[in-house]
């Protein structure tokens, strides 16, 4: 059996992050705690770039936008649906998850899911605290994982059946030609 697995090395990685405003107070812990996450796995602030939303409902065609460009390595939702009186928190809820996971197939890139959905505003505390659940720093650590499982992947993914790869002049790591150039400044 070959087992294929991502790292936590990120070292030249590029990640968009979509961050709702709505229950700021809980959003902002959860993007600190994400770049935190990324930079000390070696991503360069320069190769972190973030957009904020209005709300949760939002999350997904941003997502999908960034994803698309093709500048990223994955892109990275962060927000917090807290349950109240009305069926309001359900829609929102169920319309982000099913939009982020949709925008991930259609942009064909990984797109994480860090949108908190929880029944009080303690436990949303808590999950956002980098001391306690971190979910901020959960999501830099799948986004992680995902990008670099999706380079090994689409290595091979470039090599015709049939072919060795050793009769190929391919290296193991994806070259910089497979990735959308950089924007000038
Ligand atoms: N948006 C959130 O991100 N979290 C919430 O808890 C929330 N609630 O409860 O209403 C919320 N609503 C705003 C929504 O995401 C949209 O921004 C708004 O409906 C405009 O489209």
């Amino acid at each position: 059996m070959k087992l294929r697995k991502g790292s936590q090395d990120a070292t030249g990685l590029r990640f968009g992050i979509v961050v709702a405003k709505f229950n700021k107070f809980v959003t902002s812990k959860l993007l600190s705690s994400c770049v935190e996450g990324l930079t000390k796995q070696g991503v360069k602030a320069d190769d972190i770039e973030a957009v904020r939303v209005p709300g949760a409902f939002e999350i997904p065609l941003v997502a999908r936008t960034m994803a698309r460009t093709k500048r990223f390595d994955a892109v990275i939702c962060l927000g917090a649906v807290i349950q109240g009186d009305t069926p309001h928190f359900d829609y929102i809820s169920a319309e982000a998850s099913r939009g982020i996971g949709q925008a991930a197939l259609d942009a064909d890139v990984p797109i994480i899911f860090g949108v908190l959905t929880t029944h009080t505003i303690a436990q949303a505390i808590e999950r956002s605290d980098p001391t306690k659940f971190n979910r901020g720093g959960e999501a830099a650590k799948s986004a992680i994982e995902m990008a670099t499982v999706m380079r090994l992947l689409r290595v091979g993914e470039e090599i015709p059946p049939g072919v060795k790869r050793e009769t190929l002049n391919v290296k193991r790591e994806t070259s910089d030609k497979t990735r959308a150039p950089r924007e000038r400044k």
